[in-house]
């Protein structure tokens, strides 16, 4: 038979399960994820080859409404960079939280009015679901917003129904050659994937004190027989954030380290030394410049 390859996009507003899902499918973590809208920042592929045919799925960034306190530079980064994953796809999944509809959800559907490829509508975090009664009249209501492939209810969190929106999404992977070796998992480096899994234990271990204004960047990434040793460096824009970040004697940094350590030792394979600073550098989330010496850059 001959094999067949595509790319899948999956896009929805900020916090509906976009990662989750992802991962779910992938079996392992590809993308960071956190109960705090806006984890993703970049366009993270994921590949899965399974017999004859290969899903390069793109997790996106969530796709948000401009506002007063989110106007900047870094935030039309992230719109831009999910809108740029619509281009030349072969499939689209669109997902939304259960049978809540905001007006991000509206956003996200214009930006697809004039996509052409198919779109799968994914119902996600069922699970959670008050009344369960409520979803049937919802997927025929949501299905009339405009022409869906297919509308599937699932739980990305727990693995409900999942391969059958897979399923769904493969009858529209054309006919190819695969893109990529059946053993990759991510187009994405191990030293990007160590920078995410510190953001995202930091995304995690925060509450709402926590600035959406942190990135990290890698300094060292070295590599010896038995031994990874990566350092990296946490920016954040105000002082204040440093404190925080740190925590009462440097508790909070070196439970974040820790965290961080095991995920990447997971994913790496190796023992992992890790060593983590946090400095302040003004304004790097609103200045086009620094946005690109830190890695985000849409070319
Ligand atoms: N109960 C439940 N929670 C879920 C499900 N899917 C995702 N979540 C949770 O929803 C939160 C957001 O998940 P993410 O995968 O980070 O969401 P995202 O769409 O990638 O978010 P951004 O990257 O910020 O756009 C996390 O706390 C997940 O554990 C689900 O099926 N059920
Ligand atoms: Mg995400």
């Amino acid at each position: 038979m001959s094999q067949t390859c595509g790319f899948v996009a999956i896009v929805g507003r900020p916090n509906v399960g976009k990662s989750t899902l992802m991962n779910r499918i992938l079996g392992q973590k590809v993308s960071i994820t956190s109960r705090r809208p806006q984890t993703t920042r970049h366009q993270v592929m994921g590949i899965k080859t399974d017999g004859d045919t290969q899903f390069v799925f793109v997790d996106t960034p969530g796709m948000h409404i401009m506002s007063k306190d989110r106007n900047k530079a870094i935030n039309h980064f992230m719109n831009q960079a999910a809108t740029q994953a619509l281009r030349d796809v072969d499939c689209v999944v669109f997902i939304i939280d259960r049978t809540r509809w905001s007006d991000e959800d509206q956003a996200v559907l214009k930006r697809l009015e004039h996509v052409e490829a198919p779109i799968v509508l994914a119902v996600n975090k069922v699970d959670r679901l008050q009344d369960k009664a409520s979803l049937l009249p919802w997927l025929s209501e949501v299905g009339a917003r405009r022409e869906f492939a297919a509308i599937v209810p699932i739980s990305a969190k727990h693995g409900t129904q999942v391969e059958t929106l897979e399923a769904e999404v493969a009858k529209h992977l054309p006919e190819s050659v695969h893109f990529f070796p059946e053993d990759q998992v991510t187009d994405r480096s191990m030293r990007f994937m160590a920078a995410e899994l510190v953001r995202e234990k930091i995304m995690r271990q925060l509450g709402d004190e926590l600035p959406y204004q942190v990135t990290v960047e890698i300094e060292e990434f070295r590599e010896t027989d038995r031994v990874t040793h990566i350092s990296a460096l946490i920016l954040v824009e105000r002082q204040g954030q440093k404190v925080i970040l740190i925590g009462d004697n440097g508790e909070r940094i070196k439970n974040i380290g820790r965290e961080a350590r095991l995920d990447i030792e997971r994913v790496l394979d190796t023992k992992v030394m890790l060593n983590l600073w946090v400095k302040v550098k003004r304004g790097w989330s609103d200045d086009e410049r620094a946005l690109k010496s830190l890695g985000y850059d849409l070319d």
